[in-house]
């Protein structure tokens, strides 16, 4: 399952976004620090499901489908507060931040209202820009640290034992070797010293976890003009508006009935709620009007499908019905590559699967395919395998 972590200084407002995103309830409150062990939870990613292109109805098993909305499972982790100098020690320290070793993407949730500092404490006027900067070299230190504990073991080896070391974070080799000649380290006999250690980690760390910013409480005055600064002073990263608080309040207004919202909407309608409820929704929706929604939603979906450039695929079992052997019709949609093919998608479904491979049927087109057909966004397959 794709899995995202969740990262930034005290106060950002992380377990909110958390929250919000997978409606498990956790501690929330503005003092630095009120989460110290990591909240896992599930939260999906948005794409149109392909039930409405071929005028069929579906029975999600895997998954869920609201109003021709398919809801993809995405692992969402919620971790403790990051300071500067968390490798020294500081706060409370990095060590925590091995809860996101499995985490594909990273969203970096940041205080745009610039209310809170680097340690997460109220303050009258801090740069969100800081934040971003520091995270990302607290993360480089992370990553370093991992190397540096194992390198007795990696120390005059060659860089397959980097590799071994570092696929517990999620780290393929084919990343490890192409960062290694990149910087054109050597990869036998390897001594490295700890500057090219720390530039190993960074690029690889860059090319593991992509870090997209959240630009959250941009309800709050002056967070809109901060979240344009983010935009452009770092030009080459993903920023996005976010109003975690907003999305909160909205799924659970939603959850006890009180309005009709699917997350990722721009708007909500609001369908039963005293006067004080309907003032506090309809100041809600002041916000999402300035952001086309709460931007909880947008991030996920950004962190998938643009970041990580994954695709919806959708395995059957009768490409005719395009159902399972329980005659469910699009039982499962699954997160791939783009450029995975149709061999990579058995990987996915059933390891088994792969070693039978016979060929694909694609169920629109009713063609044969081979393993190499590339899969395209919404493509409902049917694997034949071999006994
Ligand atoms: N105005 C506003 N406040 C928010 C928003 N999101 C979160 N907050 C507030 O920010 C404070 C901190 O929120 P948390 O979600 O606990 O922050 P955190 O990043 O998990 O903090 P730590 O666990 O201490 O690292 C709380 O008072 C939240 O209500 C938002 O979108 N707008
Ligand atoms: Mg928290």
């Amino acid at each position: 399952m794709l899995s995202i972590g969740l990262c930034g200084k005290p106060s950002s407002g992380k377990s909110t976004f958390f929250s919000a995103a997978t409606l498990v309830d956790v501690a929330i409150a503005d003092y630095p620090f009120t989460t110290i062990e990591a909240n896992k939870g599930v939260t999906y990613v948005r794409a149109v499901c392909p039930h409405i292109e071929l005028k069929v109805q579906c029975n999600p098993k895997n998954s869920k489908c609201v109003n021709g909305v398919r809801l993809i499972p995405t692992a969402l982790i919620d971790v403790a507060g990051l300071v500067p100098g968390a490798h020294e020690g500081k706060g409370l320290g990095n060590k925590f931040l091995d809860d996101l070793r499995y985490a594909d993407a990273l969203v970096q949730i940041v205080d745009a209202s610039g209310k809170t500092d680097a340690e997460g404490k109220k303050c009258e006027h801090f740069d969100p820009c800081e934040e971003v900067r520091f995270l990302e070299k607290e993360l480089d230190y992370w990553i370093a640290g991992i190397l540096s504990r194992a390198w007795s073991k990696i120390k005059g080896k060659n860089w397959v034992e980097v590799a071994n070391i570092l696929t517990g974070l999620k780290i393929t080799p084919r990343q490890v070797e192409q960062t290694i000649e990149e910087l054109k380290l050597p990869k036998e006999k390897i001594n490295w010293n700890e500057g090219q250690v720390n530039e190993f980690a960074r690029r690889i760390r860059k090319l593991s976890k992509p870090i997209i910013i959240a630009a959250n409480k941009i309800d709050a005055p002056g967070a809109f003009e901060n979240y344009l600064r983010l935009k452009e002073e770092f030009p080459e990263k993903t920023v996005y508006p976010c109003y975690a608080d907003g999305e909160l309040a909205l799924r659970k207004a939603s959850e006890k009935g009180l309005v009709k919202y699917v997350p990722g909407d721009a708007d909500f309608q609001i369908v039963s709620a005293s006067e004080q409820q309907r003032k506090a929704l309809e100041k809600i929706r002041e916000t999402m009007k300035k952001i086309n929604g709460t931007g909880v939603q947008q991030l996920i979906n950004e962190a998938a499908f643009n970041v990580l450039g994954l695709i919806p695929v959708y395995p059957v079992e009768d490409e005719s019905k395009y159902c399972n052997n329980f005659g469910q019709v699009l039982p499962d949609a699954f997160l791939v590559r783009k450029g995975s093919n149709a061999l990579d998608l058995t990987g996915v479904i059933h390891t088994d699967l792969a070693k039978n491979f016979v060929c694909a049927l694609n169920a629109k087109t009713k063609m044969r395919v081979g393993k190499d057909y590339e899969l395209k966004p919404n493509d409902v397959i049917k694997i034949v395998a071999g006994k």
